[in-house]
């Protein structure tokens, strides 16, 4: 028996995904997937909000080269809190094929953010879902990225829709380049050409340091798996606008899902749908991360 249970209502990754019919071009990157522990060697945070299964590093191998990608981003997930530990040993077992995004605190040492740039971590993540986290002012992330911008690192935020009126001058003060997790996380019941997502588009559109990912069809769907039909036109019309600030990932091994479990590999085949040209496709999957994680810095 491990140190840690999962919580009761969590849903394990499928083990056995299956082989995608389309065939991801070399040098793709999984630019959006977390590792949990194992927690026997890597705890798990005291102020986590969620006690996952295990999902370590030789898993998330495993199923990067099953897929056909090539590289991965891991981001650190909140059930480690601020200790990167299990993310950067990840990072480091990769050779080169994986880079990281952090959680750090505003105290974070030099030592520690350079210890952790040479690792291959290219930038912070920003937490505003409150089932997650519990928020900080605004202050609190001014001083994180005073510390993180001369290193070049980015900012990655996750928030909810309904929120991003409300942190509009936050998110577009932000100086360095910023990547929105699954854009924006849309209410896809409404319209992609309605106001919400309109907002969403126009800070894309006003904003050329914003970039964004376009995953989560598996999280975002009202009508579900397999075909998570309502993202398409919402994921179409961003990549469509912005072929060159858009990334894809897995979001493996899919933390908090409650209605289902994705196939990873008919997540993959979502991607066709959505970079509908070999050109978008190449740009999404390995020209726009390999700048933005391999190149910049
Ligand atoms: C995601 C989404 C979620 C969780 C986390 O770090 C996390 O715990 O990111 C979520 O529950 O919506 O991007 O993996």
């Amino acid at each position: 028996m491990g140190r840690f249970t999962m919580d009761p209502d969590w849903l394990v990754f499928d083990p056995t995904p299956s082989t995608p019919t389309f065939a991801l071009p070399p040098g793709a990157v999984d630019a959006h997937c977390h590792v949990f522990g194992p927690g026997d060697e890597f705890p798990f945070a005291p102020e986590r909000k969620y006690t996952p299964c295990d999902a370590g590093k030789d898993a998330l191998f495993a199923l990067r080269d099953h897929l056909g990608f090539t590289r991965n981003v891991i981001v650190q997930a909140t059930c480690h809190g601020s200790d990167n530990a299990a993310m950067v040993d990840a990072v480091l077992a990769a050779n080169g094929a994986a880079r990281g995004v952090a959680t750090v605190r505003p105290d974070v040492s030099d030592e520690e953010l350079s210890f952790m740039h040479a690792a291959g971590v290219r930038g912070v993540r920003f937490n505003y879902v409150r089932r997650l986290v519990d928020p900080q002012p605004d202050e609190y992330y001014h001083r994180i990225v005073e510390r993180i911008a001369p290193l070049g690192w980015h900012v990655v935020i996750y928030f909810e829709a309904a929120d991003l009126a409300e942190r509009w001058d936050f998110f577009t003060s932000l100086s360095t380049t910023v990547v929105v997790d699954h854009m924006g996380r849309p209410d896809v019941s409404k319209s992609a050409t309605g106001p919400e997502f309109d907002l969403f588009i126009r800070l894309l559109d006003e904003h050329e340091n914003v970039w964004t990912k376009v995953t989560c069809p598996e999280r975002l769907s009202v009508l579900g798996p397999p075909d998570y039909d309502d993202v398409v036109p919402f994921a179409r019309r961003v990549v469509d606008l912005f072929s060159d600030r858009v990334l894809w990932g897995t979001d493996w091994p899919h933390p908090n899902l409650k209605s289902h479990m994705p196939d990873d590999g008919r997540l993959v085949d979502f991607i066709p749908r959505i970079a509908t040209t070999p050109l978008a496709q190449v740009k999404l999957l390995v020209e726009n991360p390999d700048r933005l994680y391999w190149k910049e810095s």
